[in-house]
């Protein structure tokens, strides 16, 4: 099983990827990587949600060290501008990621985890950016993600002193949503998943396309977006269903 770097179950909707490099604690390969971005660039018909976890008790614990050593430093930018681009197809690709955390959730594995839209920690988490013991600098959209999240002023301090945030801090700072017992980070995933696959599917879009960019933009350019946003949901056939189903006090059945 471990020659699979990417191990994808359907069911219900909802596309369930694992991470299969237990050996290494999941460390992100280029396989690892281009199975991702292969899945996320053509997500197989009818998947409303995903859920993205890693085998063996870890989630990920980032860039695989041994990979990145034989790199010169045009290669490391391309190699940066690659992870990059997956990092923003698994943010903006259209389809809602829940992810399911448990140990490493380091360096680069925190970059993957802060591209995905909702975030489950189990007890046994560590969240750590610790490029500069390695004495690297992180590549795979950090600075962005992950600084918009603690901002400038915690990410330089935890990134300087290699600092590790435990379940309760990263919920109580932003880089986890949920903090669930040990072992139950999974079955917490994939309620959210199924939760998230009933909203009807172009209000979910927007939601992914729409917010992200929108925190990127102007306040006057964001509420003219918006609008726009707003414009494209509430004229859609779901929200007619949607507003009826409230009034008639039932279910929504959405497209
Ligand atoms: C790895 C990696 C890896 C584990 N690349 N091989 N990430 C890091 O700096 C994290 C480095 N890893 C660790 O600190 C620890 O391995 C863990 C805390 C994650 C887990 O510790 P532990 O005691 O459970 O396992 P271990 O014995 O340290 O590791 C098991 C094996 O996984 C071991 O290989 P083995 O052949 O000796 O069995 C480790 O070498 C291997 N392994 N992590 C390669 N990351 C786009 S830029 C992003 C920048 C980064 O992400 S920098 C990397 C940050």
């Amino acid at each position: 099983m471990t020659d699979t770097p990417l191990l994808i179950d359907l069911s219900d909707g909802i596309a369930t990827l694992r991470m299969n490099r237990p050996d290494k604690r999941n460390a992100m390969s280029d396989a690892l990587l281009n199975a991702l971005d292969a899945f996320f660039l053509a997500p197989p018909d009818g998947v409303r949600a995903v859920v993205l976890t890693g085998v063996g008790g870890h989630y990920c614990a980032g860039l695989d060290l041994s990979q990145h050593k034989a790199r010169d430093a045009q290669a490391t930018m391309r190699h940066s501008r690659h992870w990059h681009a997956v990092m923003d197809r698994i943010q903006l690709g259209g389809l809602p990621v829940v992810s399911a955390m448990s140990g490493a959730v380091m360096g680069g594995g925190l970059e993957l985890a802060t591209a995905t839209h909702v975030r489950v920690a189990d007890a046994t988490c560590r969240f750590q950016l610790p490029e500069g013991r390695r004495g690297i600098f992180v590549g795979g959209g950090a600075t962005v993600r992950v600084g918009r999240i603690l901002g400038a002023d915690r990410m330089t301090e935890m990134m300087l002193t290699g600092r590790v945030y435990e379940a309760d801090e990263a919920v109580r700072l932003g880089l986890a949503h949920y903090n669930v017992d040990t072992g139950d980070a999974l079955t917490k995933a994939h309620d959210l998943a199924a939760q998230i696959a009933q909203n009807a599917s172009l209000s979910n879009y927007i939601m992914i396309q729409g917010i992200a960019r929108i925190n990127g933009m102007s306040a006057q350019d964001g509420l003219f977006t918006e609008s726009l946003c707003a414009a494209l949901t509430q004229t859609s056939p779901d929200a007619q269903e949607g507003l009826a189903a409230f009034l008639e006090k039932r279910a929504p059945v959405f497209r």
